[in-house]
């Protein structure tokens, strides 16, 4: 019979290494409460200071649910001033702060409580934490934050010849890459997010393997391709262990609204959610021909509106930024706008919910799949076109691809008020939506794809400990 002592050597101790953004700490949070329900002991370092309120908030809540999980707080060093001018975004600065702060890492990682089974660390930080971890000799992972077929074109970037972009890109053994779909900023090769995407694709390939949150059903054939060492010989396990699932803590108050009872009075199925994420603001001129078309869809909506990228940054009142007589009419037909945080879960898990327009965050695509919603995706930078990708392969969505990325064109109200209707009425992309639904409940369920994959790694870890 095992006493609690050896229960407890036995019980795998893992790291976690978060990166900026909300679209980066969701789904390590939402990792992090797997894993202890999973059994194991659980650290996290947390960045201070965050660039976003969110993100701080969702951190408290996270370790006051959470008091089993110790956290390591991790202060970061300023920004070298002289990559101040390299990005106008203050995500991709985050990043490049904290993988200039990454040697502070060390001593947080060697003064754990009990010796570290695994350290799992943010894409975004690769290079820059593998040769840490080699150094403490730890086992390294990677959380891949975006979609299989996005890692696809990471697992062969170092391999692609950047300043020759002018053509379609070889994905061996997949679909080729548009060059129209490749995130613009990877096409400067000079350009900040270029540079640590190339270091961190030539880094990875060092890690104990890479963990990314899909599943068999929505991108099989894309993870068997990278597994099967067709995509990039050498390239490490790649470990599909999604859809991860939103949790309690994150219904905690956010300084957000609830829209529940607003869809309580709602019919099933009949509202178009609309939202583009955490850091996406469409531009003033965009955003009202977004209205227009919305109201001249014919059905109602539930619409997040964003102004800035960072949330304290965004103070302009609804009414300056819709304009009031858009305002009243988005109203006078009892639509919901809300410029707040709001608890996407909640939204997405409500039956009035029937299609939802959004910008191809991975997270949010998740999302979707999770709750059976379709989608209208409507990319609007970096790699939200390969998410859209596959969202539309799978059945589960609609993606306008004359739209182009966000800022490229302004897209007239009309046009999207018709998709938006041929989305809202297309019975195919409900009944897919719903099988895909059922499979990604089956995916993390007993025995599931994702649930096997994610006990045989902790598993590993036990053996290793
Ligand atoms: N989110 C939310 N409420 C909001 C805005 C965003 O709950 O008002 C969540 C959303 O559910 C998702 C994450 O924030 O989990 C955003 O990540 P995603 O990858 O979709 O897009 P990003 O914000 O990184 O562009
Ligand atoms: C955020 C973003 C743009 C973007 C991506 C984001 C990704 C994710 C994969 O997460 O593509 C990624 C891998 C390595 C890296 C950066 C991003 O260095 O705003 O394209």
């Amino acid at each position: 019979m095992s006493t609690s002592s050896n229960l407890d050597s036995q019980q795998p101790h893992v790291a976690l290494i978060p990166s900026a953004g909300m679209g980066h700490l969701i789904p390590f949070l939402r990792l992090a409460a797997s894993l202890v329900n999973h059994h194991c002991r659980v650290t996290l370092i947390t960045t201070h200071p965050t660039v976003s309120l969110a993100e701080s908030r969702f951190i408290s809540s996270f370790l006051s649910a959470f008091p089993q999980i110790t956290e390591k707080q991790f202060h970061l060093l300023p920004l070298d001033p002289t990559l101040s001018n390299k990005s106008d975004d203050p995500f991709f600065l985050q990043w490049q702060i904290i993988r200039r702060s990454a040697h502070l890492l060390s001593p947080l990682l060697i003064s754990s409580v009990s010796p570290l089974s695994a350290v799992i660390s943010d894409v975004t930080l690769s290079s820059e934490i593998t040769p840490i971890t080699t150094d403490l000799d730890l086992p390294n992972y990677i959380l891949f934050t975006s979609s299989a077929r996005m890692c696809s074109l990471f697992a062969c970037f170092p391999n692609c010849s950047v300043d020759q972009f002018d053509d379609d890109i070889e994905i061996p053994g997949l679909p080729t890459i548009p060059i129209s779909s490749i995130p613009p900023a990877l096409l400067n090769s000079k350009s900040l997010f270029a540079t640590i995407f190339l270091q961190n694709a030539q880094e990875v390939m060092k890690s104990n393997g890479v963990l990314i949150n899909t599943f068999e059903a929505l991108e099989g054939d894309i993870l068997h391709a990278i597994n099967d060492r067709k995509v990039l010989n050498g390239f490490p396990p790649l470990y599909a262990i999604g859809p991860f699932l939103p949790c309690e803590f994150e219904k905690r108050d956010h300084g957000g609204d609830s829209p529940l009872k607003w869809l309580d009075d709602q019919p099933d199925g009949s509202i178009v959610y609309v939202s583009f994420g955490s850091r996406t603001a469409l531009s003033r001129e965009q955003m009202k021909e977004l209205g227009n078309g919305l109201v001249s869809s014919g059905f109602k909506f539930l619409w997040v509106v964003k102004d800035k990228k960072v949330d304290k940054d965004d103070e302009e009142s609804l009414d300056n930024l819709i304009g009031k007589e858009l305002m009243e009419r988005i109203q006078d037909h009892g639509n919901l706008v809300i410029k707040n945080w709001v608890d996407q879960d909640e939204i997405l898990s409500h039956k009035a919910v029937g299609g939802f327009v959004g910008h191809g965050g991975w997270n949010s695509l998740a999302e979707a799949a999770w709750h059976g919603v379709r989608l209208l995706v409507w990319p609007q930078f970096g790699d939200q076109k390969m998410n859209a990708e596959t969202i539309e392969r799978s059945g589960l969505g609609m993606w306008v691809k004359s739209w182009g990325w966000g800022q490229q064109v302004v897209v007239k109200g009309d046009e999207i008020g018709e998709k938006i209707k041929e989305m809202m009425e297309n019975n195919l992309l409900k009944s897919q939506a719903t099988l895909i639904r059922e499979e990604a409940r089956k995916a993390v369920g007993d025995c599931g794809s994702s649930e096997r994959t994610l006990k045989g790694l902790i598993q590993n870890w036990k053996i290793n400990n």
